[in-house]
């Protein structure tokens, strides 16, 4: 038995460390003190070898971990299998730790080797610092995620892995209440023993995710423990601007739990002070994962030796006394102290955790070499992996110049490709490339060679940078088959809403892992009703009301999704979208990309918009979510049939999209389809509405009915369009229908209600550039959108801010005018 004095914490370290209660020995707890004390070291080599790189040229940009090395051993005995963590780019002693970063990989990642198998967290895609895990197996199935250490892949923009971590936690609360999803959980869950572990740094707690994340959890009670790693600065901007009264803990005092009420539980500590840290995580650890209770440990008096990144030196803002107590507070120093001061007493003997200073000065040493051998083993593989490109390179050109004219040519190129030293591809190719002018008029079996090889390579690269940004595999969404709805034989006509309403019940009986949540969508079931009666019937944690709060709504829905939930995030209107686009841009569309299909977001985002009539309720902002979310899939179904169809088809592959509903279109009157929860929209289809003869008329949403309403006008006239509703902007037209349509018609109108240039640029390039359009096309194609302005209110606001019916049908005379005035003489 040990006598623990007054250590405090020491006891913490061993209650973790025997799992199954029994007495650690002195040697195993001295081992694992001592393989902490290996895990900082080496960390600090990766941190100071990694700087060297960058410096030296091999790495573009380097952000490391440096003087915050301790805190992350403390957090990471505290996490478990099934635990998830959302943090940032300061994490690699944690990563380490757990056993998920190697000095290898952590090298990869700095030269941003594109191969998942060297580097495992986005295959040299982020920059380094950026970790995840793999959640998903090859063939798109989940893993087992409740039987490893999960960490969601970070994103650069400060705080946006905050929003993020609300969901995460939350799923544990969701998989340990519902009791209708037990038999879903396995993969995702023990019930609800799960942590999210949120980490920040001291200046990003500034951001209004940070705030509306804290308090949204303090709302939702989840379990969840947010690290802040305080340096006291923000690259170069000290605490004094960034945080009121300089401590985020003393500011957020007003959220401590207490007798009363529930909340927070706030604690500081000092992140050198290694024993108070393992004290303080164990026992947060433990609170949070029994009682649900989120929990925030502000850690204080972190450093950073190396400065913010390799882009700076902090000697240029930090003061000569700051520096100094830097050095003097280093984690890693005090430790090292700690170790070498320690003495316990055993039955009169005095146990330490090292006989000399020389026991310590061995694992540096040992801590260097490993350090120093992985980083040439890393440099080695990822030179390797190009320099067999480089090689072929050079063969088939010197090959190839053999048969050219242009030999010297040519083989100057061979040269300069053969003479370079750094590893890559832009290099090499650009050199390559380079060669095509001079071959372009000659023929012979090399070229073809050349030209294949060239061809088939450029095909692999280009996927190394360019693949998963949506399931390319069989399962993507675009695969899914339409079903057409089924009628009864007495239509029923009923209010559109109805039929979104009802095909919501058939999804939330036919999906256990289906949840909804927004403003207003629990209680009364949405704003316009497209929910009602459904809380009753499925409960408050699958169909809940929110806070206002868009970002954090936002975060939910990603957090649950990439926990193996499929929540339908409610945004009220369309023009409170902006509030979460940064999210659904900077983490929903990039996440499978950024971790090879590794890790997924399926996340349904619901939203209503484009036409009412006003500044705000009437906004349709196509181009901008066009620009903002490619990794996403953009639907606009034009009633509630094809939204309802929309829905059917997602929650059949895993995939993230956002569907617009009509927001005017909610009382008008559809038939019941009788196949509720079945029936699916086609995504990437469009649908021809109208068959016609003399201009191809392409919309979609609101904008189609008045579309229709001209279309009866124009007959009058004898004028007779083809109309087709788009349905699906991202991906659009997968089957190139609208160039079909143009081949007859031979004329294009475009009628969107977004601003110039938005929507309508969009499908114009589409149809001209992709669809080849162009070359059908007998009169200039046309594009009609909302003025530049946001909508002015009441009906004569719409009327001179949107396209109305007169402006549609104008235009369409004009395009018949110009190619026949007799005919159509000018209405101008
Ligand atoms: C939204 C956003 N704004 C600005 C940046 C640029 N930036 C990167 S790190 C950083 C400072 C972060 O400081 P802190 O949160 O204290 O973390 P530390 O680096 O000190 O650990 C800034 C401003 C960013 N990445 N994202
Ligand atoms: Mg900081």
């Amino acid at each position: 038995m040990l006598n623990l004095r007054n250590l405090k914490g020491i006891s913490m370290i061993i209650e973790k460390t025997t799992a199954n209660s029994k007495q650690l020995s002195f040697e195993e707890f001295k081992s694992e003190i001592l393989n902490d004390y290996k895990t900082a070291v080496i960390s600090r080599e990766c941190s100071k070898l990694g700087r060297r790189e960058v410096l030296t040229g091999k790495a573009k940009f380097g952000i490391f971990g440096d003087g915050k090395e301790v805190p992350q051993l403390a957090m990471a005995k505290a996490f478990k299998k099934g635990d998830f963590r959302s943090g940032y780019y300061r994490d690699q002693t944690f990563m380490m730790a757990i056993g998920k970063l190697t000095p290898q990989e952590f090298f990869a990642a700095l030269y941003a080797h594109p191969d998942i198998n060297a580097e495992p967290y986005s295959a040299g895609r982020q920059m380094n610092g950026h970790f995840s895990t793999h959640s998903m197996n090859d063939d798109g199935t989940w893993k087992n995620l409740t039987k490893q250490y999960n960490v969601s892949s970070d994103i650069s923009p400060t705080a946006s892995q905050m929003p993020r971590l609300l969901g995460l936690a939350q799923a544990s609360k969701v998989y340990r209440n519902l009791k209708s999803i037990e038999d879903y959980s396995s993969n995702f869950s023990i019930k609800g023993n799960e942590i999210a572990w949120g980490t920040i740094g001291n200046a990003s707690t500034s951001e209004g995710h940070f705030y509306e994340t804290f308090n949204a959890a303090g709302v939702l009670q989840v379990p969840m423990i947010i690290s802040v790693w305080d340096d006291e600065y923000g690259i170069s901007v000290h605490q004094k601007h960034h945080t009121t009264k300089q401590s985020i803990s003393e500011v957020l005092k007003g959220f401590q739990r207490d007798d009363d009420n529930k909340g927070f539980e706030i604690v500081t500590v000092n992140g050198w002070d290694y024993v108070q840290l393992i004290d303080v995580y164990t026992k947060m650890a433990k609170l949070v994962r029994e009682e649900h209770t989120p929990a925030l440990i502000h850690v204080q008096q972190l450093t950073q030796p190396q400065g913010h990144s390799t882009s700076g030196s902090h000697e240029r803002y930090k003061s000569e006394e700051r520096l100094v107590w830097e050095k003097e507070f280093d984690c890693n120093k005090k430790m090292r102290e700690w170790i070498l001061d320690f003495e316990l007493e055993n039955n009169g003997d005095i146990l330490r955790f090292v006989t000399s200073e020389e026991e310590l000065i061995t694992i540096e040493k040992e801590a260097k070499k490993i350090v120093g051998k992985a980083k040439r083993d890393a440099w080695n593989a990822f030179k390797n992996s190009i320099k067999a490109e480089l090689n072929e390179a050079i063969i088939l050109i010197k090959n190839l110049a053999q048969k050219s004219s242009n030999k010297n040519f040519i083989l100057k190129i061979a040269n300069d490709i053969k003479s370079l030293d750094e590893a890559s591809r832009k290099k090499i190719f650009t050199l390559v490339r380079k060669v095509l002018p001079y071959i372009a008029s000659e023929n012979s079996l090399e070229k073809n060679k050349f030209l294949n090889w060239l061809a088939s390579i450029n095909k692999i690269n280009q996927s190394k940078y360019s693949s998963d940004l949506f399931d390319e595999s069989d399962r993507g969404v675009i695969h899914i088959k339409e079903i057409t709805p089924t009628y009864n034989q007495t239509k029923t006509p009923v209010d559109a809403r109805i039929i979104i309403r009802d095909n919501f019940e058939a999804i939330f009986n036919k999906y256990p892992q289906v949840l909804t949540f927004g403003e207003d969508t629990g209680f009364i079931g949405d704003v316009n009703q497209g929910l009602e009666g459904l809380q009753n019937k499925f409960g408050d944690i699958r169909i809940a009301d929110t806070g206002i709060r868009e970002a954090t709504i936002m975060g939910q829905g990603i957090g649950l999704a990439m926990r193996g939930l499929r929540p339908i995030v409610e945004i009220q209107y369309l023009d409170y979208l902006l509030y979460a686009l940064q999210l659904m841009s900077d983490d929903i569309s990039t996440v499978r990309y950024r971790t090879l299909g590794k890790q997924i977001a399926p996340v349904i985002v619901r939203t209503r918009g484009h036409r009412l009539e006003g500044i705000w309720h009437s906004g349709s902002p196509m181009g901008m979510l066009l620009g903002a979310i490619r990794g996403m899939y953009l639907l606009v179904p034009r009633n509630m049939t094809k939204a309802a169809g929309f829905y059917n088809t997602l929650l059949q592959a895993n995939e993230p999209a956002l569907v617009i509903e009509c927001l005017n279109g909610y009382r008008l009157k559809e038939e019941l389809p009788t196949n509720l929860g079945e029936f699916t929209t086609p995504i990437g289809v469009v649908e021809t509405i109208k068959e016609g003869t003399d201009i191809t008329v392409v919309s979609y949403g609101s904008t189609l009915r008045i579309v229709e309403q001209v279309a009866k006008d124009l007959v009058q006239v004898n004028i007779n369009i083809e109309i087709i509703d788009v349905q699906s902007l991202l991906p659009f037209d997968l089957n190139h229908d609208i160039v079909k349509s143009l081949q007859k018609t031979n004329r294009l109108l475009i009628v969107d209600e977004d601003v110039p240039g938005g929507g309508s640029a969009y499908i114009l390039r589409e149809i001209l550039e992709k669809q080849n359009g162009y070359q059908y096309l007998d009169s200039s194609p046309v594009t009609i959108s909302a003025k530049e302005h946001r909508t002015a209110y009441g009906t004569d606001g719409d009327y001179y801010s949107k396209p109305n019916e007169n402006d549609i049908f104008e235009a369409a005379y004009k395009i018949m005018s110009e190619s026949n005035p007799k005919k159509f003489p000018k209405l101008y």
